[in-house]
This record gives structure tokens, C-alpha cells and sequence, in this order.
């Protein structure tokens, strides 16, 4: 059975013959029309980027190469005794649109796991940051810093032909994704004293290891968690800020180590990935004010207490999704089936009752259901992982996948420098003077 590397080398041709034709053939076509208002307006609804791992249906939400979440869960390896997709074979799916044998898995495993070490002045480097650094900002710096064995960067500082880009890309994103569990466990062990870093163990994979680092591995339920968290948070589409900012940032050829810790930064907006440590600290306060057994009128009036105040509800709302999001869907049942009585899980089905609602009756938000965001924060604090500046760092641990995934294909398909057109107000006006 061929490695991953080994099958992308395989698949590799006949998708820059496939880019070829569909060019040939549609190249000239357009396929929407821009608006001034979509230039003011943060390019919503632009056609505007290319990304193979995964497509955002409104209605529908993710698919992963074609295959829902629930199709994920049901046809991805699993680990022994477990039910949840093991995100090695996710990663996999996004790269080559195949799903792996078991054993092309394990192989990925083991791959990560012998990739794992980061170099000690990383470490140092993370030792080194305040406990007071917000944990994302001290991912994106060591993130960032691993850019110093970049094999993409050797090998173009030397002379590499521009067809070959796509090897060094993968050796680094390999290396990437594999040493993020050791960034991530340091910094979280860092941060909130808890000792000293285990040792990566070879047999084990990904999710195992990353909860081992972090110390909650002895919870068999806790790795089913994280196997599915990480799966699912994985990619959605090209155009959310994190996504976009790798591949702009890969597109000036930086190789995926800048490219990713850019990303990063991206994703520790409150907007987007922050979203999650939000959630916690509005349920937090929510049941700090009303009580944790509020009626259904309280959670109302705090809501709009929230709205009132110009604030928006944290989990709530999408740019692109107009439906609940299956990634919330996901983790709710993941909820029912592990923690159907506790407190927090029910207020968050009582404000699933709720914010809608609300949202519909203020009138301003496009889309009024969750998102992934709204529920993976309970779940992590079920477990005892309640340090809610630290749920940013496992979301950017997974996305870590969709958005090397694209990297690779990027390079591997002579993708351009990113150099959109921009406009000056004065500019725009002066064009529809005449008209
Ligand atoms: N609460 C209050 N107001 C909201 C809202 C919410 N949850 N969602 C949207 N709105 C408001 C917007 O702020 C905007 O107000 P404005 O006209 O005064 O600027 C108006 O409704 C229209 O926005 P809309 O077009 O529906 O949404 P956008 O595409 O501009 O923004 C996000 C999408 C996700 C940024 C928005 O819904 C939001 O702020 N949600 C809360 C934060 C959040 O959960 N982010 C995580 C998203 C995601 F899943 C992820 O990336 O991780």
C-alpha cells in the first residue's frame, strides 16, 4: 500500500491535466458578478478562490471531499475499541479525496508521531513567554519559529525547480501538524502549572497523544472528544479568515510554517476562532447572574441584555452557513451520548431554544443558529479542561490540517501570487459618474 506521499505523487499529474482542461474549457467564463456592496462588504458571496479539501453548502454545512460529517464518522478508520474519525484519516481524505485502510492510517500515526519533537529553542522560546501571553499568541510564535528547518525554504534558498515545490511543502506540513501537540501541551502545562510533558508515545495516535501531553488521557472518553473535535474543526472551505490567510500568505511563497502561523493570528480573532473561549466566559457570566437552573424568561432577558449592550451572542451567527451547523449537531450528540444530565450541556439546549428567536426578532443577523463555536466549550470543561483561554489552541492544532491540505495542492499546482484588484471610495464613485 502506498504512504500518503506516495499517493499524492500518484495523483498529482492527472489533477494539473484536470486544472488544464477545466480551464481550456471554462477559463473565460464568469460565474457572479462583483458588487460595490461586496467590496465594502468584506467580499461575502465573492467566487474567488480555489480549495479542493472541503465545500460549505448554506443550507447543508461542510463536506469533507463530498462526504458530510456523519458520512466521515460512519466510513473513516477508527481507533481500536473507539467510534469516533481518527483525524489522521481525515487528513488524508482532505489530500488525496480517498479514505485510508486502517493500516495507511496507523502508518500516518506512527509518521506524526516520530515527527513530533520541536527544536529546544522552541521550547525555550515558549518557556520564556509570560503566563499573561493570551496561549494563542505564544502557538503563532512558535508556530512561526519552526520556520527555522523549513524544508521548503532550504530547498528554494537552493535553487528548487518550481514543479517540485509541492515535496519540501508536504515534508513541512507533516512536520507542521506533528509537532503541534508538543507546542500545544507545553504551552497549556506552562500556563496553568501543570508539570512536566510526558513523552510522544509511537504506538498511540494523534488525539491520544495530544491528550496525553495535556494530561487527560487516561479519560477514554475525553480522547473520543478530542479525535472528533479535531476532525471536525478541521477545514470549511477557502474563504473564512484562517484558511485564507494560509493560503494569501503561502501564495508569496513563504513556506507553511509562516504561512500557518499566520493563520493562526487569524483565528484568534473573536470573530472567528475565539468564538469558542467566548461562549465560555458569556455562559459563565450568564449563570454567574441568573443561577445555573435559570427559567427559560431569564436566559431571554439576558440575551438581550447581551444585544442591547452592542454586543453580539458569541456562537451564534455564520457568514456563509444559514442552518444549524452540523459541527455543533455533532458535538450535541457527542453531548447526549456522553453528558446527557450535565448543567452546562442543558443550558446550552435551553439558549439552542432560545437565541434564534431572538436573533430573528432583532432582525440584524442573517443567519440566527449556532455554530461549531457554540458547543465545543462545554464539552472540553466537561472533562475538566476549563481553561477557556486554551480552546483557541486546539481548534488552530486542527485546522492545521485543511489548511496544510491546501498548501500542498496549492503548490503542487502552480498557484499564483494572490493579487486581488482594491479601489479607493474616491476611485468607486468616479466609475459610475458617467452612468
Ligand atoms: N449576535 C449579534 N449580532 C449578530 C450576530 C450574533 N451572533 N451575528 C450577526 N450579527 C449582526 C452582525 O454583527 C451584523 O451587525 P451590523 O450590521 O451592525 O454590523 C449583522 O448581524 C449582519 O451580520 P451577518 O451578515 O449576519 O453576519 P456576518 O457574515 O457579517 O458575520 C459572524 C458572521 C460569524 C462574524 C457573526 O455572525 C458573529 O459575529 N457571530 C458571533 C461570533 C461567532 O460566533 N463567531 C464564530 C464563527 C465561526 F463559526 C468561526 O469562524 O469559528
Amino acid at each position: 500500500l502506498p504512504t500518503l506521499k506516495e499517493r499524492l505523487a500518484q495523483l498529482i499529474p492527472a489533477e494539473i491535466e484536470n486544472v488544464k482542461a477545466i480551464r481550456a474549457e471554462h477559463g473565460k467564463k464568469a460565474f457572479g458578478q462583483v458588487t460595490v456592496d461586496q467590496v465594502y462588504g468584506g467580499m461575502r458571496g465573492l467566487p474567488a478562490l480555489l480549495w479542493d479539501g472541503s465545500v460549505l453548502d448554506a443550507e447543508e454545512g461542510i463536506r469533507f471531499r463530498g462526504k458530510t460529517i456523519p458520512d466521515c464518522q460512519q466510513l473513516l478508520p477508527k481507533a481500536i475499541g473507539g467510534s469516533e474519525p481518527l483525524p489522521e484519516a481525515l487528513f488524508w481524505l482532505l489530500l488525496t479525496g480517498e479514505v485510508p485502510t486502517q493500516e495507511q492510517v496507523q502508518e500516518l500515526s506512527k509518521d506524526w508521531a516520530a515527527r513530533a519533537a520541536i527544536p529546544e529553542f522552541v521550547e525555550e522560546l515558549i518557556d520564556r513567554c509570560p503566563g499573561t501571553l493570551h496561549p494563542m499568541s505564544q502557538f503563532s510564535l512558535a508556530v512561526t519559529a519552526l520556520n527555522h528547518d523549513s524544508a521548503f525554504a532550504k530547498a528554494y534558498a537552493e535553487g528548487i525547480s518550481k514543479k517540485d515545490y509541492w515535496g519540501p511543502t508536504f515534508d513541512d506540513s507533516m512536520d507542521l501538524i506533528a509537532k503541534l501537540p508538543n507546542i500545544a501541551g507545553r504551552i497549556y502545562r506552562n500556563v496553568y502549572g501543570r508539570g512536566k510533558l510526558p513523552a510522544i508515545e509511537s504506538t498511540k495516535d494523534y488525539s491520544w497523544n495530544l491528550a496525553n501531553l495535556l494530561g487527560f488521557a487516561d479519560n477514554e472518553a475525553f480522547v473520543e472528544l478530542l479525535r472528533l473535535y479535531l476532525t471536525i474543526h478541521s477545514d470549511h472551505e477557502g474563504g473564512n479568515v484562517s484558511a485564507h490567510t494560509g493560503k494569501l500568505v503561502g501564495s508569496a511563497l513563504s513556506d507553511p510554517f509562516l504561512a500557518y502561523g499566520a493563520a493562526l493570528n487569524g483565528l484568534a480573532g473573536p470573530l472567528h476562532g475565539l468564538a469558542n473561549q467566548e461562549v465560555l466566559v458569556w455562559l459563565r457570566k450568564m449563570q454567574g447572574k441568573i443561577g445555573v437552573n435559570a427559567s427559560d424568561d431569564d436566559v431571554k432577558e439576558y440575551v438581550w441584555s447581551t444585544l442591547k449592550s452592542g454586543q453580539v451572542v458569541p456562537g451564534y451567527g455564520h457568514a456563509v452557513l444559514r442552518k444549524t451547523d452540523p459541527r455543533y449537531t455533532a458535538q450535541r450528540d457527542f453531548a447526549l451520548k456522553h453528558l446527557p444530565s450535565d448543567p452546562l450541556f442543558r443550558l446550552v439546549g435551553q439558549i439552542y431554544n432560545i437565541v434564534p428567536g431572538i436573533l430573528l426578532d432583532a432582525g440584524k443577523a442573517k443567519n440566527p443558529w449556532p455554530n461549531v463555536d457554540a458547543h465545543s466549550g462545554v464539552l472540553l470543561t466537561y472533562y475538566g479542561l476549563d481553561q477557556m483561554q486554551f480552546y483557541t489552541v486546539l481548534f488552530g492544532v486542527s485546522r492545521a490540517l485543511g489548511v496544510t491540505a491546501q498548501l500542498i495542492w496549492d503548490r503542487a499546482l502552480g498557484a499564483p501570487l494572490e493579487r486581488p484588484k482594491s479601489y479607493s471610495s474616491t476611485a468607486i464613485k468616479h466609475m459610475f459618474e458617467s452612468q
